[in-house]
């Protein structure tokens, strides 16, 4: 393979002219080519590529187009909300298992991680995780109250929050119980959804919370603040002062349009790249304190349980992680040949600064391209391009943050913090590639 792709592009002029050699030489083990390949475009190395490759094989050898079937009728009629084709019926939160309590309680689905492209989950696709369902909040009923270690207690409806200045900011949430299977001692069997999808993206909009809090009036002696959920489980975080006047907002918006129902409608708190479960959703309270009340949402459950049985008193940012979407279980090949590898990566300490990809289970490394934007606490598309030779690889990549923070290998994960931690899993998923094309989930 790699003898034909260098023969075509050496047999025209023109891409060898514009390209340098290295810009098509592999650039790690088992097949990892340059980043910047499918970025040469002009160079009409693409195409070459495309033709050694069979990558251009539907479009190169043209056919006159037939007139199919729906070009011959008018189309159906408009609909007041916009819905994907129902081709696309498998791009799902997965299989909705039937409620144990009837219809309610707590529960989560997963965004399809494998099947999206791009940095931002669309609504109806935004994983759901529900520690007792999903209320049904009227917003002219709805208040937001702020109080505690206050000059003045202050009530909000929505309607008087949609009075304040907005700021809009493209931000992840991450439950910390997110990839939680892989501190198991088998490799699960599992997709990119049923694994990672616990993670999702959004532009959200809304009132910064320090804006709220200035006008309540900030007593000097609090420190930290209780975020209280009008649902049945009232979930309640205590948060930071220092993180809530830093970027935290009340969100009421979602990719433009109202928060949906179940991520928090009418507002929730978002506290950018801190665990998922402090973006309180439903919120309707919140308390300045001196010092965080150990509400059950941070005691008996998120928290780092580490080895010999003591617990991280707290750990609140979801550390630098990244995952292969593509190929990835369930998005296998066919057959050899050139392809994109492509992947999330996201770190709630800042920007994405470097993403590794590796096809030989970690022997060697070369950098991908990250595709813009790179957001502080957003989730980050990479890509990199594959010569798939049809022999056996392991894929792994290694997301690298701004503070120079490394996602750890499993090994190291789990030698620091034994296996039981059961939160804030960020260690390095492998997916294999068997010569069928099929990829599966195993530990390296
Ligand atoms: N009020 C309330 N807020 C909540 C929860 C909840 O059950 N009730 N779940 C939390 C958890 S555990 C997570 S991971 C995130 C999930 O946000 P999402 O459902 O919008 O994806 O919301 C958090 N906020
Ligand atoms: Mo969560």
């Amino acid at each position: 393979m790699s003898g034909c792709i260098m023969e075509t592009i050496c047999s025209r002029g023109r891409g060898l002219r514009l390209a340098k050699q290295h810009d098509i030489e592999q650039v790690a083990g088992n097949g990892l080519l340059d980043r910047r390949l499918f970025l040469l475009r002009s160079s009409g190395l693409v195409s070459a590529v495309g033709a050694a490759t069979g990558l251009a094989a539907t479009s190169a050898r043209a056919e006159p187009l037939t007139v199919a079937e729906w070009t011959k009728t008018p189309g159906s009629w408009f609909t007041p909300y916009g819905m994907p084709s129902h081709f696309e019926a498998k791009v799902a939160r997965g299989a909705i298992p039937a409620s144990p309590y009837g219809g309610f309680g707590p529960g989560s689905v997963r965004a399809p991680l494998q099947f999206l492209d791009g940095m931002i989950t669309p609504n109806g696709l935004h994983f759901e995780r529900s520690h007792n369902g999903v209320p049904d909040i009227d917003p002219e009923q709805h208040k937001l109250l702020i109080h505690g270690l206050v000059r003045q207690p202050l009530t909000f409806t929505r309607e008087a929050l949609l009075r304040y200045p907005m700021t809009s900011r493209i931000s992840f949430v991450e439950c910390a119980g997110n990839s939680g299977a892989l501190y198991g001692a088998n490799a699960a069997e599992g997709t990119a959804q049923s694994l990672h999808g616990l993670l999702s993206c959004a532009e959200w909009t809304g009132v910064p919370l320090s804006t709220l809090l200035d006008d309540a009036g900030i007593d000097p002696a609090a420190k930290w603040l209780v975020a209280e959920g009008a649902d049945a489980a009232s979930m309640s975080r205590s948060i930071p002062l220092a993180k809530a006047m830093d970027d935290a907002m009340v969100a009421l918006f979602q990719n433009g349009e109202a928060v949906r129902p179940s991520n928090g409608y009418p507002m929730r708190l978002l506290v950018p790249g801190w665990q998922g479960n402090m973006n309180v959703k439903w919120l309707h309270r919140i308390k300045l304190v001196r010092e965080p009340v150990m509400a059950k949402d941070e005691t008996s459950r998120y928290s780092l349980l580490l080895k010999g049985g003591k617990a991280a008193m707290f750990k609140f940012q979801m550390d630098a992680k990244s995952v292969i979407t593509k190929p990835s279980p369930g998005i296998g090949m066919r057959g050899p040949g050139l392809y994109e590898i492509s992947g999330l990566a996201w770190s709630g300490n800042g920007k994405i600064a470097k993403v590794e990809v590796s096809a030989d289970g970690g022997k060697s490394w070369a950098p991908a391209a990250l595709s813009e934007p790179v957001l502080s606490k957003a989730l980050t598309r990479f890509r990199i391009p594959w010569r798939w030779n049809g022999g056996p690889a392991v894929l792994q990549s290694r997301a690298i943050d701004d503070t120079g923070y490394v996602q750890p290998t499993r090994e190291q994960q789990i030698a620091a913090r034994g296996s039981r931690a059961q939160y804030h899993c960020n260690l390095i998923t492998s997916w294999q590639v068997a010569e069928s094309g099929e990829v599966k989930h195993v530990y390296a």
